[in-house]
C-alpha cells in the first residue's frame, strides 16, 4: 500500500484539508493558571526558557524536551502537623501523598495541553530517578527550586528548601516544561520569607544545615535517605558481605530489616526532614509562633531533637561528631552510603558533596592531580578555611603532587584495589608530604 492511501493519513489530511498549518499559539496567562489550579496545584507561576536564572540547567531541560519555550512552576501544599510529628509514618505518607499529588497535576496539565495540540512533558516530581546517571551525574531532569523562586512561588530558606509566601516551606514542587510561549511570565518575590531563626539548623540531627546556609549533602543523603537509592545499595552488600542470618544480625537489626521492608513495599521512608517540621516562616504558618513562640519550640522542636532514634552516619564524620555532641541519647550507627565515583570525571564532580568541612579543620594546602592510563586529565584541589575548590588544570604550586593511574585511583576510592600495591607497581606516586595525603583522606570518610 503507498503510504498516501493510508487511512490514518488519508483521515488527518482530510481534516486538515490537505495542509498542517503550524499556528505559533501564545498561551494565556489567566487561561494555563486556572488550568493548572483546576488540576490540583495550590499556586502557579511561569519562566521563559531563556531566563538567565535556568543558565545552569537549560542545556538539560532542552535535551529532555527540546521544544520547551516555557517552563509552568507549581506547588502543592503538605498538611502542616503530619509533617510535624515524631511520627515518621505519618510524614512519609503526607510526603508521599503530595509528591503523587504533584505527579497528578502534571500529568493532568500536559494532558489537557496535548488536547488542545500544544505539547508538553512533566517530569517526576520526585527523587532522582535517572539512575543511569547514579551516583555521579544529575539524576533529575529538571531542579525545581530555581524555577519555582524565578517563577514567584517562594524563596531558598537557610535549609535550602523552597519557602512560599503564603505556604511556608510546606510545600513540594513541580514543573512542566511546554513547548508553547505564555502571554505574561512571573519574577521572583521582592523579600525572602526566611526569618532567620535557624530552627532548622537546631533540629536537623546530622548536622546538615548550617547557620550561613552551607549545606553538608552526605550527612543528609546518608541519615535521611538510609532507605533510598545509596543506602539501600549499602544494605544489599550488607546481606552479600553476611556469612549467615546471624551474622547479618549483627549487622542490620530486625527492625531495620522491617523498615525496608515498608520503604519497598510502601514508598521509601525518608528519616528525618526535621528541617521543614520546625519552620515557622510563610504567612499561614507563623501565626502560632508569633503568639507564643515557646509552645512552637516545645510542641514541634523538642520532641524531635528528643526523639530516641538511631541515627545514620558515616565513620569520622562530620555528623558523627555532630550527633555525639547534639544528641548523647540519639543511637550513633556507621553505614557505608555508595556515592562512590567510577570515573575521575565523576571524583571531580562529586567530591565537593562528600567533603567533610569539619575535619578539614588547620588543613590549607593545594594539591595537584596528574591522572594517566584511560582517563588522561590534570586537576587541582585546594582545601582552605574548610572549603574545598575543584578547578581543572594545574593552578597555582602544589603542596603536594599526586600522580595516579585513573582506574587505580578510582578502584582505590570503591576500596577494590590495594593502594600500597599501586605504589609498587608505580600506578600511584607522590611528590611531596605523606601526612597531606592523608590529611586530604580524612576529609572524604568512606
Ligand atoms: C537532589 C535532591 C536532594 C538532595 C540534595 C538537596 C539539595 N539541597 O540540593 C538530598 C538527597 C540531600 C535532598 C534532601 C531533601 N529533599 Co530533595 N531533592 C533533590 C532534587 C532531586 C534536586 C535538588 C536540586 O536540584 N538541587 C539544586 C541544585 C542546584 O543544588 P546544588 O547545591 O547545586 O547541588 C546539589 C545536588 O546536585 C545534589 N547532588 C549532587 N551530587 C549528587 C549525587 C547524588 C547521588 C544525589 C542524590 C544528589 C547529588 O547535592 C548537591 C548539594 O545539595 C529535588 C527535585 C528536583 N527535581 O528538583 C528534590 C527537592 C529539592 N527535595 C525536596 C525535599 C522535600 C527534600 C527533603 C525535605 C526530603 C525529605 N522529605 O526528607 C530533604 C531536605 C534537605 C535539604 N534541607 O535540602 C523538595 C523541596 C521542596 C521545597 N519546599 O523546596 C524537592 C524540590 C522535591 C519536590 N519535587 O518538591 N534532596
Ligand atoms: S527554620 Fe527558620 S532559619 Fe530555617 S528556613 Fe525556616 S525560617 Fe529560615
Amino acid at each position: 500500500m503507498k503510504f498516501d492511501d493510508h487511512a490514518t493519513v488519508k483521515h488527518v489530511r482530510s481534516l486538515a484539508n490537505g495542509e498542517h498549518p503550524r499556528v505559533q499559539e501564545i498561551l494565556d496567562a489567566e487561561w494555563l493558571r486556572q488550568l493548572v489550579l483546576d488540576a490540583g496545584a495550590d499556586d502557579v507561576g511561569f519562566v521563559e526558557i531563556g531566563r538567565p536564572a535556568l543558565d545552569d540547567q537549560r542545556a538539560d531541560i532542552l535535551h529532555a524536551f527540546p521544544r520547551t519555550q516555557t517552563l509552568i512552576a507549581f506547588v502543592v501544599r503538605m498538611n502542616r502537623e503530619p509533617i510535624r510529628t515524631t511520627a515518621r509514618s505519618v510524614a512519609n505518607l503526607e510526603f508521599h501523598h503530595t509528591g503523587d499529588q504533584v505527579n497528578d497535576v502534571g500529568r493532568s496539565v500536559v494532558r489537557a495541553l496535548e488536547d488542545r495540540g500544544i505539547r508538553a512533558m512533566n517530569p517526576a516530581m520526585g527523587f532522582p530517578m535517572e539512575m543511569d546517571n547514579f551516583p555521579e551525574r544529575k539524576m533529575w531532569v529538571v531542579s525545581y527550586k530555581p524555577v519555582a523562586v524565578a517563577a514567584g512561588l517562594g524563596m531558598m530558606g537557610i535549609h535550602r528548601n523552597v519557602i512560599h509566601q503564603k505556604f511556608g516551606n510546606f510545600i513540594l514542587l513541580g514543573a512542566i516544561l511546554v513547548a508553547a510561549p505564555v502571554s505574561a511570565y512571573g519574577q521572583p518575590i521582592s523579600y525572602n520569607p526566611c526569618l532567620e531563626c535557624k530552627l532548622c539548623v537546631a533540629a536537623c540531627p546530622v548536622g546538615a544545615i548550617t547557620p550561613n546556609g552551607d549545606f553538608n549533602f552526605s550527612a543528609c543523603y546518608t541519615h535521611n535517605y538510609r532507605e533510598f537509592l545509596g543506602g539501600f545499595t549499602d544494605w544489599v552488600e550488607q546481606i552479600a558481605d553476611s556469612r549467615d542470618a546471624v551474622e547479618y544480625r549483627t549487622r542490620v537489626s530486625d527492625s531495620e530489616s522491617a523498615s525496608m521492608w515498608q520503604s519497598l513495599s510502601f514508598g521509601p521512608n525518608y528519616k528525618a526532614a526535621y528541617c521543614l517540621s520546625v519552620c515557622p516562616a510563610g504567612e499561614d504558618v507563623i501565626g502560632d509562633y508569633l503568639a507564643d513562640r515557646q509552645s512552637h519550640l516545645k510542641e514541634n522542636v523538642r520532641p524531635l531533637q528528643d526523639k530516641q532514634e538511631t541515627i545514620y552516619v558515616l565513620k569520622s564524620s562530620d555528623a558523627e561528631e555532630h550527633v555525639a555532641k547534639r544528641f548523647p541519647h540519639k543511637t550513633i550507627k556507621h553505614v557505608g552510603n555508595s556515592l562512590r565515583p567510577a570515573t575521575v570525571e565523576g571524583f571531580l564532580n562529586s567530591v565537593q558533596h562528600v567533603f567533610q568541612p569539619g575535619k578539614s579543620a588547620g588543613l590549607n594546602a593545594v594539591y595537584h592531580f596528574t591522572f594517566t592510563g584511560s582517563e588522561q586529565k590534570l586537576a587541582t584541589i585546594e582545601i582552605r578555611d574548610r572549603k574545598i575548590t575543584i578547578r581543572n588544570g594545574h593552578i597555582g604550586k602544589p603542596d603536594l603532587h599526586i600522580f595516579a593511574d585513573s582506574d587505580t585511583w578510582t578502584g582505590f576510592l570503591r576500596k577494590e584495589r590495594n593502594i600500597v600495591w599501586a605504589i609498587i607497581r608505580r600506578k600511584f606516586r607522590l611528590k611531596g608530604p605523606l601526612k597531606l595525603l592523608l590529611a586530604f583522606g580524612r576529609c572524604f570518610p568512606q
